[in-house]
């Protein structure tokens, strides 16, 4: 059997921190399909809060309009958060009931 040197060790640490801090852990934000939310809405919150293109703003709208739920985008955990919240706020302030949710990637 083999045994690491001291410096092995110490690199096999240092990668690990390395890993640890270069790589949080990723959080999914889905958009739900709902009858009452505005698609023109869901567009301008995919622009808006998610930094679509409109093009790519548009699929998306229609891929959890036909599906019922996409992922909107992938963060870490409180931008993840954050993001959930503003969907809300806004969707809320406009009377509309679109849902926002986040789950851990994977
Ligand atoms: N289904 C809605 C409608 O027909 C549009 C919609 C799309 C609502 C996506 C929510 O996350 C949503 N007006």
């Amino acid at each position: 059997m083999s045994r690491k040197t001291r410096e092995q060790t110490e690199g096999d640490v240092a990668v690990a921190e390395k890993t640890k801090t270069k790589r949080p852990p990723m959080y999914k934000v889905l958009l739900h399909n709902d009858d009452y939310t505005p698609m023109e809405f869901v567009i301008a919150i995919l622009e808006t809060v998610f930094h679509k293109d409109h093009t790519e703003a548009v699929s998306l709208m229609y891929t959890v309009h036909f599906k019922g739920k996409a992922v909107a985008g992938l963060y870490p955990r409180s931008i993840a958060e954050s993001k959930v919240a503003k969907v809300l706020t806004l969707a809320r302030e406009k009377g509309h009931p679109l849902l926002c949710t986040m789950e851990p990637d994977a």
